[in-house]
């Protein structure tokens, strides 16, 4: 697999120059500073693409060319936006950088309740609470019948914490759900909202309405209208997973199984309609067998995010390390070298180690974490193309 990393731009404090000398070969990037359902111009991608190229990388994969809100609610300009879109992908096929990572999830991209949760080691790493999460839910978005969502054991989870909860406590699960983890991904709420809980709450009314089916049906109308796009261009979209992979705050999310994987490419049976294999949100679903995903889906994979979990029996999750947790990295690195050595592969959310917490790097972002990650990495690689080649003789 090609070794990328995904970095944020011109901005970002780890320079394209470090990520030379640790091995990455391709770059995946977005024109984050462009709003949403705006069109990405050519001159604006040939800008990034020639800065990436100045020093000796390639932009490999576009991670993300956002879908707006509309779109996936069915609003009444989402044929505008789509146009839109389409526009966006015929530059970015004229510039030549043709896979393209995108999400259909409605409102939250993805969700964490702790962004330096403590490992035993001095690390700390991305952690999801399912007590407060639902706490978030019941008691600071205030979302009508939200206890129906969850079991016995996780709302005496919720009157426990209602008992300790400060304003304090209260601020930082709002920072950490839905301000701190969205504003970097080009999500709906920015460090510059001043009442992002209701901005929200408006967003999730937006979905009134919407089931699971809805959402499917507006998903493939997206993909049939982007598709001849796609084809003059040879531009291979990929979907990523639902993370974490179930329907969260009454929004529904489809692509967190392998039935709703199925029926995404089933829907539209195109082999530019394809996945991102992000093997932490798919580890992150106690129903997910990752390794038979993988084996199942390779031939429509183009992009993989290798990461993994743990999760526990409360429905708590945490990122595991890249060599153990519920993914098997290892067997991953096994099916996609042997499917297509070339694809665009980057490791994703790392600890934070060695100063790492200083740098104000974007959650789950780290330098020393990812680079420990990608060494991991680099080494199940290497030892896997040996047993490739030894097979072979
Ligand atoms: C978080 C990322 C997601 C991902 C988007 C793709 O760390 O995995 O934000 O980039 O969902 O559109």
């Amino acid at each position: 697999m090609e070794k990328t990393w995904r970095w944020f731009g011109p901005n970002d404090k780890i320079t394209l120059d470090m990520l030379r000398q640790i091995g990455v070969e391709g770059i995946v990037t977005a024109l984050h500073h462009i709003p949403n359902g705006e069109v990405w111009r050519l001159e604006e991608i040939m800008k990034m693409k020639q800065f990436i190229e100045a020093s000796g990388l390639r932009w490999s994969v576009v991670e993300s060319l956002p879908v707006s809100e509309s779109i996936k609610y069915g609003g009444e300009d989402r044929d505008a936006l789509i146009e839109n879109y389409k526009e966006s992908l015929r530059n970015l096929g004229k510039a030549g950088v043709t896979t393209i990572c995108y999400n259909f999830m409605p409102v939250l991209d993805w969700a964490r309740t702790d962004l330096d949760y403590p490992n035993d080691n001095g690390t700390t790493n991305l952690y999801f609470n399912l007590g407060e999460f639902a706490y978030f839910d019941i008691h600071i978005l205030k979302r009508e019948g939200a206890e129906k969502d969850y079991d016995e054991a996780t709302l005496k989870r919720v009157s426990r914490l209602r008992e300790t909860m400060t304003a304090e406590g209260e601020k930082r699960l709002v920072d950490n759900i839905i301000v701190k983890t969205q504003g970097f991904v080009n999500g709906n709420i920015s460090e510059a909202d001043l009442d992002p809980v209701q901005k929200f709450r408006d967003l999730l009314a937006l979905y009134k309405g919407i089931d699971a089916d809805q959402l499917r049906e507006n998903m493939a109308y997206f993909l049939n209208a982007i598709m001849p796009v796609c084809r003059e261009y040879d531009i291979k979209m990929c979907v990523h997973p639902d993370d974490p992979p179930r329907p969260i705050l009454g929004l529904p999310r489809i692509v967190t199984c392998d039935a709703d994987i199925a029926a995404f490419l089933d829907a539209v049976p195109d082999p530019h309609n394809g996945l991102t294999f992000c093997a932490g949100s798919l580890s992150a679903g106690a129903h997910n067998d990752v390794p038979a995903l993988a084996r199942k889906y390779a031939d429509r994979t183009w992009f993989v995010h290798l990461r993994s979990t743990d999760v526990l029996p409360n429905g708590d999750f945490r990122e595991a390390s890249h060599l153990g947790g519920r993914a098997d990295i290892i067997e991953l690195v096994r099916i996609f070298q042997k499917a297509n050595p070339a694809l665009p592969m980057r490791v994703d959310h790392a600890e934070l180690m060695l100063g790492d917490e200083k740098m104000g790097y974007n959650a789950g972002y780290s330098f020393h974490g990812r680079m420990k990650a990608l060494g991991q990495v680099e080494g199940v690689m290497a030892t896997v193309d040996r047993e490739l080649s030894e097979s072979k003789k």
